[in-house]
């Protein structure tokens, strides 16, 4: 398969943040091969999640979603690679921490005990599209 370079954002949410993994998280972003081209520490504010999830609004799931992210500070991550958009939704492990498959960051980090299913770590871009989209929200 032929290289192809992207870029994705990735935000360690309040949880990893509080939790002290912001450099555990970095470093497996960077073992893996990737490169940060850009990180802040950042408290969201409503507008900026509104925005970020907008294809969610409406969902059983999006108030306690948002009311989650905007409960303490996040660090938004420019990441670049080779198919990052993919991989780092692999490195990152499926969106339930319980059952996420050890060696990725949900499925060895998560907690299961005491867990809403919000507090999965990481958010990573899910296509080329919405890399894009969250990309010019985060660091516009
Ligand atoms: P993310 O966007 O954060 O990378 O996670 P994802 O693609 O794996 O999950 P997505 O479906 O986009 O959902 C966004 C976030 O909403 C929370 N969520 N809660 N059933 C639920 O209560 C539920 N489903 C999703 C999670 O924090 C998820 O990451
Ligand atoms: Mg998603």
């Amino acid at each position: 398969m032929s290289t192809q370079i992207e870029e994705t954002l990735v935000l360690v949410k309040p949880d990893g943040v509080a939790r002290n993994l912001t450099g555990e998280i970095l470093r497996r972003i960077e073992a893996k091969g990737y490169s940060l081209v850009d990180i802040k520490l950042i408290q969201a504010d409503r507008g900026l999640l509104a925005a970020h999830y907008a294809e969610h609004e409406g969902k059983p799931f999006y108030i306690p979603l948002v009311e989650f992210m905007e409960s303490g500070p996040v660090v938004a991550i420019r990441v670049a690679g080779n198919r990052v958009i993919e991989g780092f939704r692999v490195l990152a492990g499926t969106t339930d921490p319980t059952t996420a498959a050890p060696g990725t960051i949900r499925g060895d980090l998560g907690r299961d005990w005491g867990l809403k299913v919000q507090q999965n770590l990481v958010h990573g871009s899910d296509s080329p599209e919405s890399a894009a989209r969250e990309l010019e929200l985060w660091f516009k």
